[in-house]
């Protein structure tokens, strides 16, 4: 009896052994600790539809609206640092408990959230990422880790991320957030800077300047406590409070190592699987990646990810008060079909003032690019780059928002200049400028050599016929007289 018992009682908890093992197997199958390459690689749908999207609103909005890029007198030019105005702090090197005031001034009660997701729509935009906290730590959400944010810090006490992200859902927006999770001039110390360099990191001229830190007012804390107590509790906090997010854009992360760029990416992917990191996360990380600011790749053929220039509408990020020098509509367009002829996404940056109004000469620019693209959206969108980008006497190398603001753009494209992308069995050819009346133009790219057999070419937004013919040359073709839109036109080619 009692080896009957014996076996019984074996088998009892061999069996409860086993079953221990397997519910603990299942629940590692549940989730196993996936690697880097396997969390991105799994966000393959999400890639094809930012690949898709094209074009999105980016918005830095903060304390730095209240200067507007003039600190006692002086402007961003009279002080240290890039001319942005969202730099105004670590420009005029003014301490943390001065710049913390311009919370008390804060009470945009222009702010409409429903205005500018409504703008984006407008402008033909398909997403839409504001600043949750920029360099200056300043939350512009209502944080349960920090105090130092628009609710509890500001006599205006609203959430303004809150208002948009559920404007963003009415209006079918998708939604994205930027945070600075390695620079933060109020909480973060030297940025890690100390740590860089320990850890062996590499001298190059940036951190030769000690660029991004706040070296004339550092808080007293280690950047290990503003990771731990501030950076990733954030981070989980607007993962956790904005739950249906399509992109979360890191931004200047310099000094933070290897092992931090992962956590942050982890961080992201634990919360929201399916939502997409910026490779500004850190350390040759992220699912898509930034060329650079208000900048066009030229090697985009060497670029292996998704892809996405970011620009400005003047020359700053920020609201910069004395920088009038707008983007013209046709300097936007030219900006769009460029990036898009090389397969990459625009997003396009708007900086309210500190009432929370949009600069006017933003909203007209945005909404005349948004009419061409109601005409001409189907050679955007959902398109993919042709084997041809570019075509045409007009080549332009724009390489960074200095250069830009320093060159200026006195560009006159002509009506031999076309951008190409694809879809399916069409090719589309963009113009931004049209022919004289009568003159025959000719695109060179779509000859019978180069080019599959044409079955018909039309223009988009119009319903006259074009008179066309496929030859060794090119497309020869006459427009009749063809107008769509003021600021240019596209050709859809039917192959
Ligand atoms: O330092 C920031 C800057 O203020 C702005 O946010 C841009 C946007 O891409 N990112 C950093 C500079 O590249």
């Amino acid at each position: 009896m009692k080896q009957r018992i014996k076996i019984v009682l074996v088998v009892l908890v061999f069996g409860f052994t086993s079953c221990k093992q397997q519910q603990a197997k299942s629940k590692e199958q549940e989730n196993p600790e996936l690697t880097y390459d396997e969390m991105s690689a799994s966000k393959e749908k999400s890639k094809e539809a930012f690949n898709d999207a094209k074009y999105g609103m980016f918005i830095h909005w903060g304390l730095y609206a209240i200067p507007g890029g003039i600190w006692k007198g002086k402007k961003m030019e009279e002080l240290k640092g890039p001319r942005v105005a969202e730099w105004i702090q670590f420009g005029a090197e003014i301490p943390r408990d001065e710049y913390a005031q311009l919370a008390t001034q804060f009470n945009p009660m222009e702010f409409d959230a429903d205005a500018i997701v409504k703008l984006a729509k407008d402008a033909g935009m398909k997403y839409l990422v504001i600043t949750s906290k920029h360099h200056d730590g300043f939350a512009m959400y209502d944080s349960n880790v920090s105090k130092y944010d628009i609710v509890d810090a500001t006599p205006y006490k609203m959430d303004v991320v809150k208002q948009l992200y559920d404007a963003c859902k009415e209006y079918g927006i998708d939604f994205g957030l930027y945070y600075s999770h390695n620079i933060d001039w109020m909480d973060s110390n030297d940025s890690g800077l100390s740590e860089y360099l320990a850890a062996g990191g590499e001298l190059h001229d940036r951190v030769k300047r000690k660029a991004g830190v706040n070296t004339w007012d550092p808080s007293p804390n280690t950047f290990s406590e503003y990771l731990d107590n501030k950076a990733y509790p954030q981070v989980k906090e607007i993962l956790t409070k904005f739950p249906d997010m399509t992109t979360l854009w890191y931004d200047y992360p310099h000094y933070v190592t290897p092992e931090e760029s992962l956590k942050f990416y982890q961080i992201a992917y634990d919360l929201q699987p399916k939502m997409l990191v910026n490779s500004r996360v850190g350390n040759g990380l992220g699912d898509f990646d930034i060329p650079g600011d208000n900048k066009i790749p030229d090697d985009h053929l060497a670029i292996t990810k998704p892809w996405q220039t970011v620009g400005t509408t003047n020359n700053s990020w920020g609201y910069k008060s004395y920088d009038h020098d707008w983007k013209s509509p046709k300097e936007l367009l030219f900006w769009l079909t460029e990036i898009v002829s090389k397969g990459g996404n625009y997003m396009l940056n708007i900086g309210p003032k500190a009432s929370g109004e949009v600069p006017q000469e933003s909203i007209e620019n945005l909404v005349t690019v948004g009419k061409w693209l109601n005409v001409n959206g189907e050679a955007i969108y959902n398109t993919r780059k042709w084997t041809t980008t570019h075509e045409g006497p007009t080549k332009l190398n724009m390489n960074g928002t200095h250069t830009r603001a320093a060159d200026g753009f006195k560009v006159a494209f002509t009506p031999q200049d076309f951008w190409f992308t694809q879809k399916d069995n069409k090719i589309y050819a963009i113009a931004l400028e049209y022919p004289q009346s009568g003159k025959q133009l000719l695109i060179e790219s779509l000859s019978v050599s180069k080019a599959e057999e044409i079955k018909s070419v039309k223009m988009l937004g119009s319903v006259k016929e074009l008179t066309w013919k496929q030859t060794e040359e090119g497309l020869e073709l006459d427009l009749n007289g063809s107008v769509s839109n003021p600021n240019g036109y596209a050709l859809e080619i039917l192959f």
